[in-house]
């Protein structure tokens, strides 16, 4: 058997052993119905939903442990310390950092990624150097390095995509040269599903000696990030998008660029000492950590963490790639429906338009079915400009969705178009 086909038999042999409606049981807000309809809940890229034990350790800390870290002698104190602390040590070894002191917590990829323009770029990017990001990436990995540029005088350089949402490699190995001071570019595309490969993309850049920043936040949820093995320098995501509450984040980043690095905020809990003259900042990871943290979120994305660890993840992975591969299916054999995003290689996300039918229009209508979509630009304008479109509609999927849920899904995409027909 040739080789692509025994790794689809392989892959469709582990999707089998997943037992979906065990794992639905473990998430309370997929029971509603909506406009009397069940929930289908296919808007994962935007916010994933919430496992009852991420919701219990939520409500623990709140019951028992409430009360602010680092600060106190005092018992609550401690103990929420300790929490906090380990949902650091339950991220380090879910990446695969060295240590713990690696992972910074923040609000999401959003902020992590401004963490790392701030404290890296303004401190070492100057007139005439270059950062190359590529023609997919969501707004927060477009316009902090476009700050960045306008004050540094320093040039954007973008890698462009081929039709079916591919970057261009041979393009992408032309921009990177000696002035090139930065690499930003996403782990998976949030509008087109790509999973870019990035740890060739790393490899070259480290031969020019530039350091990458990963846009991790449609990565994390869906594969297996060992930042070791990858050897990326930062690695961004938000907790939300992978069964955390929202507040919750992480970036990544080198030990030994974190150290060089200038802080991102100041305030409490970042310093060793402060005089009207001087303030000397505290060790990592404090020192990128200013003010009172999302204690409670943090300690839920832990939590999801080690929900993760509980279930498969590699077969959850291969569930996950044959729903998504049987949605292509379902929907391609529409017509009136065109696939925005057909890369080889995809994760988790299905954008779509139909002739003469507005996305927000097909959002509204399957809302009304109890289908959760997201419509719009999803935060990626260049990448509605580049596929020629306003907007598109965008189904997304996590390993609790089913194939009744495409079913029901390709069904009342019929339906919308027989309205508008
Ligand atoms: N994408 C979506 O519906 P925050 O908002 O900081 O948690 O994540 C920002 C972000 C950065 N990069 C990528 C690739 C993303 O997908 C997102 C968030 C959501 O697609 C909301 S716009």
């Amino acid at each position: 058997m040739a080789t692509i086909e025994k790794s689809l038999t392989h892959e469709k042999e582990q999707a089998s052993l997943w037992d979906v409606e065990r794992i639905r049981a473990d998430f309370p807000v997929l029971r509603q119905t909506v406009n009397g309809k069940p929930l289908v809940y296919l808007d994962n890229a935007a916010s994933s939903q919430v496992p009852q034990v991420v919701i219990e350790r939520g409500s623990m800390y709140l019951e028992q442990e409430h009360s602010n870290i680092h600060r106190g002698v005092h018992y609550l104190s401690q103990k929420a310390t300790t929490a906090y602390e380990g949902a650091r040590e339950t991220v380090k070894r879910f990446i695969n950092a060295r240590e713990s002191k690696e992972c910074i917590f923040v609000r999401g990829t959003t902020e992590g990624i401004n963490l790392v323009m701030h404290g890296y770029g303004r401190k070492f990017i100057s007139a005439g150097d270059e950062i190359i990001i590529s023609a997919m990436e969501h707004h927060a990995n477009i316009v902090p390095w476009q700050m960045l540029c306008e004050e540094k005088a320093a040039g954007l350089r973008v890698i462009p995509m081929n039709d079916a949402g591919e970057l261009l490699l041979d393009e992408y190995e032309g921009l990177l040269n000696e002035r090139t001071k930065l690499v930003a570019v996403s782990h998976v595309s949030n509008a087109l599903g790509t999973i870019n490969p990035i740890k060739s993309m790393i490899e070259s850049a480290h031969k020019y000696g530039v350091p990458v920043l990963i846009d991790g936040a449609q990565g994390a949820p869906h594969m297996i990030v060992d930042v070791q093995d990858l050897d990326c320098d930062f690695y961004a995501f938000s907790g939300h998008k992978m069964f955390a509450p929202t507040g919750s984040g992480v970036v990544y980043g080198k030990a030994r660029l974190l150290e060089q690095m200038n802080p991102f905020q100041g305030g409490g809990d970042m310093i060793k000492s402060v005089t009207f003259e001087k303030t000397i900042f505290a060790d990592l990871p404090n020192k990128f950590e200013a003010g009172t943290p999302a204690i409670a979120s943090q300690i839920g994305l832990g939590a999801a963490i080690d929900y993760l660890n509980s279930i498969s993840r590699e077969h959850a992975a291969a569930y996950e790639h044959e729903l998504l591969r049987y949605a292509t299916e379902r929907l391609s054999g529409i017509e009136g429906v065109r696939i925005i995003g057909t890369a080889r290689d995809k994760a988790s996300v299905l954008s779509f338009v139909i002739d003469e039918v507005h996305p927000h229009d097909i959002g509204t209508i399957l809302d009304q079915e109890g289908i959760a979509v997201r419509a719009g630009h999803h935060c990626a304008q260049p990448v509605m400009q580049r596929f020629n479109v306003p907007a598109t509609a965008r189904a997304s999927f996590a390993f609790y969705n089913t194939r009744e849920e495409v079913n029901v899904l390709a069904n009342t995409i019929e339906r919308v178009i027989e309205i508008f027909s």
